[in-house]
Parts: C-alpha cells; structure tokens; sequence
C-alpha cells in the first residue's frame, strides 16, 4: 500500500473508553451469539471483520488467515496497525486499551465503514477475553511492537521487540487460541471458514485473502470481477437471457454496487450486503434495487413505444431476474429480530438513483433485450392474471364443499379441542389398524390413500383438488388462506402419522407444505406433529419379549448391549405391517409415545423441498435427489 494512504491516523485520545471484560466471559453469548461451533467461528469473523474496516478504509489490500494445529487462528492485515501510543485517559498503550476494554474502537464516525458483524465494534477485545491466550504484534512507523494477553489479562506491558526495515510497511498480526472452558466445541471448520473469505473477496475486490491451513499451501482469493463473480455462482445453471450487468457509484458517502442478470425462470433472486454483511432480509437498499429495475425497464419500454397497458406490475419485470446488491453505509441501522434487515432511509433512494440511471442508458442502446425483457414481463403479467383467477375460483369451491365432515374420517367423541387428535394416516390398512387400536374419546383416524399424493407428478392446484386433501380441510374446520378461522379448528393436535420410506417422506412433504402455506398459524401456533413410530420389533426368541426401537442408533446400541444373543428382528417398512395393539402401545398411547412437534423451520424447509420436487426445472431436482442419496437409501431399505 502506498505510505500516502497511511498518514491519517486518529490517535490515542479518539479512543472511547467505555468497559470490561468481565461481563464478556460471565455472559459471552450476549456478545458471540452462542459459545457452540458458531459462536467458535464469530470469533474469527470479528478480527477478519477488522481487517476488512481497514481495508473498507483504504488502508489495506492484503489479509492472511491461517488455522493452525494447536487449534489456534492468526490473522494478520498490512493495514496501519493498531496505534500503539499512550492513551492519554488510560496512561497505557492504545493497543492494550483496544484490547481490554469493551467498546473500545475508532472515533465514532471517524473511520467511514465498518464492517457491521453484529458486535459493533467491540469484536478485539471481545475475542480476547474469550481466549486462552492471545498474541498481538504491530508494525508501524518503522518499529515492531509486541504483547501477549491471557484469559484476556494483559502478561506484561506491550513490548518494542524490533525494527521494520522499510517504515512504510506497517500490518497488524492477531493470533489467538479460544478458551476450551467457554467452548463446547473448539475446532474451526476450514470449508465454514473458507466460505465466508471467499464471500469477503467477491465483495471487497481490492483485496486479496490468503487462507492456509498449517503446514500447507495457502488457498489465494482474489477476484477482480467482484459482484459480478458472485453472481455468477448465483445464477449457475440457470440459462441467461441477458449480459451480466454491473454498476457502480456513490452519492452521500453511500457507495453502491450491483451486479444482476436475466435467467430464464419465474422467482426473483436478490442476495444483498450492507458493509459485507449479509442482509437475509433485505432491507432499504434492496427495496431500491428492485423500484429502480422496475420503473427504468416500464420507462424505457413506453418510451421505445414497446409497452402500452398498463396491466403490467413491478414484479413482472423482475421475472427470472438474479442480483446481487451491496452498498457501504457510514452507520447502518437495521431493523427486525435478527437485524437482517437494513432500515436506513436514506439508502433507498441512493440506490434508485444510482441503478436507475445507469441501467437507463445501457437499455437505451440495447433493443433485442429491451424486446425480450417486455415480452417476459407480458407473459408473467398474463399468467398472473390466470393464476389469480384460478385461485378465487378454488377458494370458493373449498369454502363450499369442505363444510361437511368426510365420510372416511372416524371422529372422536371429547367434545374439548385441546385435547382432540386428528392423526393422519398413510394407507388404509395403516389407517384400519389406528381406527381399531386409538382411544376412541380423544384420538380421530383419517386415512390417506398415498398414491395420489406423489409430490413429484403434482402440481399444487391438483394438490388442492384432491380428494383427500379436501377431506383433510374439512376433517380440521378451519378453512384455508384468507378464509382461516383458527375459532373453528376440531382439533388441537394434528399428528402425520407417514411410512419411513420415500413414499411417506413425500407425503409427509407434500401435507408440511400444504398446511405452511395453506393453514400456516397452525403451524406457527405448534399444532402439528409427527408420529415417531418404531423402526424395529426386537423379540427375545425363548420368553417371547418384545422390546422395539425407534432409530437405527438404538438398534446398534442394543445389539452391542446384547452381544452374542441373536434376537428375531423384523424391521417395519410401513405402518400397516403392525397390529392395532401393537400401534396403541408403540405409537397412539399418549402416555407412552414420542410426538415430534413441527416448527416453523421444518415447515419452511418442506416448502422448499416441495417447490423443487415439483418444480419446472429437473436439475435442482435431480441435486436434491442425489444429494438426498444417502437420505433415500436409509429410507427405502
Ligand atoms: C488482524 C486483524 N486486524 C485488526 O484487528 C486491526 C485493527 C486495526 C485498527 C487500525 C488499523 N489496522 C487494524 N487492524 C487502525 C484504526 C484506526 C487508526 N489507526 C489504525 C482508526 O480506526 O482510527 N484499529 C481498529 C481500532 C483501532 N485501530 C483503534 F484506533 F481503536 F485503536
């Protein structure tokens, strides 16, 4: 870096000086999120974070990270180096105060962009407290500076230890080992690692991160194309229908940069970043990434004289559309549960502005796409339209024809909600044997006939079609979508009774992703539950006694218990293959069975499974598929 670049150092006395470390070690997940794996790795990702400020700053372009055997992690940037002189206030070293106290960081508003990884800044001293023992060295103004911390306790003074031959070099080394009493694990994962630096180096192009493990050859990440790299891996696979673009500028001290490009699909994607920290929910900049595609594309397109109706929304014209927004922000503030969200106002129309402008005169000049672009946003408008249509109508029908109990559904005689079950039955004979085996005052049986429901051959209006889906809502009460009324819900357990095989994997999907999207407070509200019914039936030859296990670990942990005894082992492919005694007690028996209530988490993952399986596109399917081999394989034995 040039020495130009580095005279303007803020000193001692800009340091605020605001707590200790005691309260870091006494309560660390208050500050690291959680002391389990990711919370292990939060510790590198708050001194890489520093390296990255400074090079936001301008003031560096060159970052190592190596995981070393001792299951300790140095990190080293050719930045400024921490300041090292007096502290006025403190009357010890900067350095050490960086390192001590809590908060303690660059002037409030001093340095333009820091990295926003949820600790605000406290991440140097954090660390420390949270390491066995921690190293630091500076070089800077021609001179090597040295201290060791333990349990976040300084050992000496920070030492002078040498000189540095050229004085324009300066850097800042960290090498810390984490404390294994806080820890619950303490091995860093070189891929979890190497996934977050790659990420750094797409979004920081002029810098260039090393990455090695001890003893090897480093892994070097650099790439000049920045955003649009990233993209790239985004929108693998998909078939583009326009160039990569890329823009660039800045307005208010808010740098913006995006990357986006047409794929031949239906959803939006948009992966943004505020000072290269992901933003999972988007937040202003995003909101005006996506005003400024829509509005340039309709203006662009009337003014060409390309579009006429007025028919077509903004969402049409982000049809298929992959983008990568990042902006920088002097200080971001973010809104929601986990702060994933950006809230500052003033990003929004900076990023209009800028995208807008640019996007505008590249269309200008480009009449095949422009033709192309207006003529899917047409075909998205149109199917839209359709799609709306068919939906009322089938909302309709349901309220109609869901009022009446089904025929197949064996009710239960308790008249208190609470304690009501609906259990779902793969299969009729699955379902013969609940209806003979449950507890006839709390417990109603509905069986499913599984074949209709193949997730893969279904597309979500057959879903709601089917018979036995119509059976479903009108067996639960409540309606579905707009119509939902939790007040007329029959029953306060719903429990997916499926086979373990892929079968009932899918049908187990395909209700998961029915009930998320079409009666999602039942979900949220932690009404529906998985039945965990047994794996194997173990029978002791001679007495005749019958013990069964529910996963594959219990079936080994009782063969070893039982070495050299060799038992009858029957494994259940299905449901139908027990009895209606041996259904009650292994799974029905309130008393004695395991439940798996389904989380909004679950739910969300099914929808997803259930969007690729039945979805246009093979190849995400095919992934999943072989993917999920092992996942088949233990199922379909
Ligand atoms: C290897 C990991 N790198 C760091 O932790 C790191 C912190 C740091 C730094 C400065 C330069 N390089 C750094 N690397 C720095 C910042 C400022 C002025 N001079 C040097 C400034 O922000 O004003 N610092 C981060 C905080 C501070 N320095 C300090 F100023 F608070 F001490």
């Amino acid at each position: 870096m040039e020495k130009s670049l580095k005279t303007q150092n803020y000193g001692a006395d800009q340091i605020r000086v605001l707590g200790d470390l005691e309260g870091v070690r006494k309560r660390p997940a208050m500050y690291i999120g959680s002391t389990d794996k990711s919370g292990l790795h939060h510790l590198v990702w708050e001194i890489v974070d520093n390296a990255i400020d400074e090079a936001m700053a301008g003031f560096c372009d060159y970052i190592k990270v190596t995981l070393l055997d001792d299951g300790s992690v140095e990190v080293e940037d050719n930045g400024r180096g921490i300041p090292v002189e007096i502290h006025p206030q403190e009357q010890r070293s900067t350095l050490e105060v960086v390192l001590t106290k809590l908060h303690a960081g660059g002037k409030f508003g001093g340095q333009a962009y820091k990295a926003s990884g949820g600790l605000h800044g406290v991440g140097l001293s954090v660390v420390n407290a949270l390491s066995e023992w921690l190293e630091v060295t500076v070089k800077r103004d021609g001179k090597m500076y040295w201290q060791r911390y333990e349990y976040g306790k300084p050992v000496a003074d920070v030492q002078e230890i040498g000189d540095v031959d050229d004085p324009n070099i300066s850097a800042t080394v960290v090498h810390f080992k984490p404390d294994k009493t806080i820890f619950s694990e303490t091995r860093f994962d070189y891929e979890v690692i190497r996934q977050r630096i790659r990420e750094l180096a797409f979004l920081n192009k002029e810098v260039t991160i090393e990455l090695r493990k001890d003893g090897q050859e480093p892994e070097i990440f650099h790439y000049e194309s920045g955003l649009a790299g990233l993209l790239e891996e985004i929108a693998e696979g998909d078939q583009k229908v326009t160039d990569i673009l890329h823009f660039s500028g800045e307005q208010q001290d808010i740098q913006v940069e995006v990357a986006f490009v047409y794929v031949d699909d239906f959803d939006e994607t948009i992966v943004s970043f505020v000072n290269s920290v992901r933003t999972v929910d988007g937040g202003t900049h995003v909101q005006g990434f996506r005003s400024a595609v829509s509005k340039t594309l309709a203006e662009v397109a009337r003014r060409k004289g390309l579009l006429k109706d007025n028919n077509v929304s903004g969402d049409d014209f982000r049809q298929g559309l992959r983008a990568v927004v990042a902006v920088r922000v002097p200080e971001p503030e973010f809104e929601g549960q986990t702060k994933g969200k950006l809230g500052s106002k003033q990003v929004r129309g900076v990023v209009e502005d800028i995208v807008s402008k640019a996007f505008d005169s590249y269309l200008e000049t480009q009449n095949e796409v422009m033709k192309t672009l207006v003529q899917r946003a047409l075909a998205s408008a149109e199917m839209r339209e359709t799609f709306k249509r068919t939906k009322e109508m089938m909302k309709n029908r349901l309220r109609v024809e869901s009022t009446v109990l089904p025929g197949k559904l064996s009710d239960c005689s308790s008249k208190d909600v609470e304690r009501r079950e609906l259990l779902i039955v793969e299969g009729e004979s699955a379902g013969g044997s609940a209806k003979q085996g449950r507890d006839r005052t709390i417990q109603a049986v509905l069986p499913l006939r599984g074949k209709i429901l193949n997730v893969e051959k279904a597309n979500w209006k057959r879903v709601v079609d089917n018979e036995e889906i119509q059976a479903l809502i009108a067996a639960i009460g409540t309606g579905v979508s707009d119509h939902f009324d939790y007040t007329k819900l029959r029953y306060g357990k719903i429990i997916i009774m499926t086979d373990a095989d892929v079968d009932g994997a899918h049908i187990r999907t395909l209700l998961l992703t029915f009930f998320f999207r079409m009666m999602r407070p039942l979900v949220e509200e932690g009404h529906i539950y998985f039945a965990q019914p047994p794996l194997y039936k173990i029978e002791r030859k001679r007495s005749k006694d019958v013990t069964y296990l529910y996963t594959d670990e219990e079936l080994q942990t009782f063969l070893k218990k039982h070495d050299g005894e060799n038992f009858e082992i029957q494994r259940y492919k299905g449901l139908g293959e027990m009895n209606a005694e041996q259904l009650w007690e292994t799974t029905l028996d309130p008393e004695t069975r395991n439940l798996y209530r389904v989380t909004v988490d679950d739910a969300e993952k099914a929808d997803e499974l259930f969007s690729i399986l039945m979805g246009e596109k093979v190849q995400p399917r095919k992934e999943f598929i072989f993917a999920n081999a092992d996942l088949v394989k233990n199922l379909d034995v």
